[in-house]
């Protein structure tokens, strides 16, 4: 139970303009897709249907790529790094001035809490662009392949998931324009909103028509991007399958990839850690974004002697979370983003009780209406339950112990996966010898889910290849690497 009521703080839905239906954004405007139908974008904290969106078919992507292409060719690979980054500047600027706008969308459309969606997601979307804005007349200078004249791929396939829908948009749209690509992305099925409204910040910005060209639609929409013989490079952050699936399809193609796939990362608490912070950190870590990130800290991996302890304070911590309405500005766990996820989630929780895990959940209240799962916290997990082997991608945590860093080691490199962890401790000399033994791509110490775009990100072993972000992220979009 919360400590004390919040009084209600709602954010209003006024500022966003939300079209009955959207068409496809092709050659710098909106146009009608050819012959499929429609499908329905919802609220997942009301079920309220939001708009029509358009299914991109194989012969739309066509269009795209097409319009793509004509625009590399004609405009985009012609012009100054310098004159590059003017857009890229311009969008950023559009992003923060237009920021309340996105959140709200954002928020109606993904689920998550407003406060997130204004304190994260949009404002790293914008950093993202002044970043790659300051590369785009630099590029000679910054160490890549092709030495001072990097060249671009051309046309490039975009993929994303809907767990930061325009975040992920901006990790992949900015380093793709700085380096001189242009691209078709697609958002995916459940949060087409803000991608579609970042269509309007283009046109807005007078970016040349078909240097960024959005595409709506399910898995074959996508499928379409990868196998469509006129891209030159697929950027796809998702699920590890479907991961697979790619890496298959352009297996023996000159087509180059990055893949951004997921991750089961170990949050490591030894007894000298600070026990409040630890346990504020281990909440971030995991309910964040109702745990749907792939760098979730989702194993917490605690010293034995004060796991118990340790359990207790992150439990009463977790009764004082608001689940609910994520327009509210109080809220901090908003809703599950569809019910085909909040299926996955309750079926692996499931298996978790069955497994024999010792469960717990907030016991919080929940709206009646749209997808909610209470923050959940399993304890007694062993290495073989599948809640410790499989992302949940949702808001329940796999407590285990360890009693030496060996162990602690040892476990947490126990995946398939390897993209993230966290080191909670006051031994600095401890943080670099476990950071050198971890097996992940980004390893946070005293602090957990951190993102800035100057930083790169990304995964190893079934967590994908490649970096975003950083200049190492610029490499992925230039000739001669990955
Ligand atoms: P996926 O099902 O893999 O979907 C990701 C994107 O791929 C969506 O746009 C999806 O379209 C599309 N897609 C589905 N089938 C496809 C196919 N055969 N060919 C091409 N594209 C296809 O993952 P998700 O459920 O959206 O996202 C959750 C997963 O993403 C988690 O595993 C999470 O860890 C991972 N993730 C990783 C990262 C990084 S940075 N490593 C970041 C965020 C998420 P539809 O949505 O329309 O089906």
């Amino acid at each position: 139970m919360p400590t004390f009521e919040y009084a209600p703080a709602p954010e209003s839905r006024a500022v966003v303009d939300i079209a009955s239906s959207y068409g496809l954004f092709i050659g710098g405007e909106f146009v009608e897709a050819t012959g499929t139908k429609p499908f329905k974008t919802i609220s997942p904290s009301t079920e309220e249907v939001l708009a029509d969106i358009s299914e991109a078919s194989p012969g739309d992507v066509d269009a795209a790529v097409k319009a793509a292409r004509t625009a590399y060719t004609r405009v985009w690979s012609r012009m100054s790094g310098a004159d590059r980054g003017k857009y890229l500047f311009r969008i950023a600027r559009i992003l923060q001035e237009r920021a309340r706008e996105f959140a709200v969308l954002e928020t109606l459309d993904n689920g998550k809490p407003i406060k997130e969606t204004r304190d994260v997601d949009v404002p790293l979307a914008a950093a993202h662009f002044f970043y790659h804005a300051g590369w785009a007349d630099k590029l000679a200078y910054a160490g890549l392949p092709g030495g001072t004249d990097p060249r671009p791929h051309g046309v490039v396939g975009q993929v994303i998931p809907w767990n930061f829908p325009l975040l992920m948009l901006a990790w992949k749209v900015a380093p793709a324009l700085a380096t001189g690509n242009t691209l078709v992305l697609k958002p995916a099925e459940t949060t087409p909103l803000t991608a579609l409204l970042f269509a309007e910040v283009c046109q807005q910005a007078d970016l040349p028509p078909g240097v960024v060209n959005i595409v709506t639609g399910a898995g074959a929409t996508g499928q379409a991007i990868v196998d469509h013989p006129g891209i030159d490079k697929i950027a796809f952050t998702g699920s590890t399958g479907v991961g697979k699936m790619i890496a298959r399809a352009i297996a023996g193609t000159r087509k180059k990839a990055t893949l951004e796939l997921g991750g089961k990362g170990a949050n490591i608490v030894f007894d000298d850690a600070p026990i409040d912070q630890t346990v504020e950190g281990v909440v971030r870590g995991i309910f964040f974004n109702q745990g749907h990130v792939c760098c979730a800290g989702s194993r917490l991996l605690v010293q034995e002697s004060i796991a118990e302890e340790f359990t207790k304070r992150l439990q009463r911590r977790l009764g004082t979370l608001r689940v609910g309405d994520p327009m509210d500005k109080n809220t901090d766990v908003g809703a599950i983003n569809s019910r085909a996820q909040l299926d996955r989630i309750t079926a692996l929780v499931e298996t978790g009780r069955a497994e024999g895990a010792s469960h717990w959940d907030s016991g919080c209240a929940l709206p009646d209406k749209g997808f909610w799962f209470r923050p959940t916290v399993f304890s007694g997990v062993a290495q073989t339950h599948r809640i410790a082997q499989e992302e949940i991608f949702g808001p329940v945590l796999s407590v285990l112990t360890f009693r030496t860093p060996g162990e602690a080691v040892a476990k947490a490199n126990n995946t398939p996966y390897g993209l993230s962890a966290g080191i909670w401790t006051e031994k600095g000399s401890r943080i670099l010898w476990m950071a050198d033994q971890l097996k992940a791509g980004v390893v946070w110490a005293n602090t957990f889910n951190q993102f800035d775009p100057t930083s790169p990100f990304g995964g190893y072993k079934e967590s994908g290849y490649g970096r975003e972000g950083g200049r190492h992220g610029l490499e992925a979009y230039v000739k001669g690497e990955i």
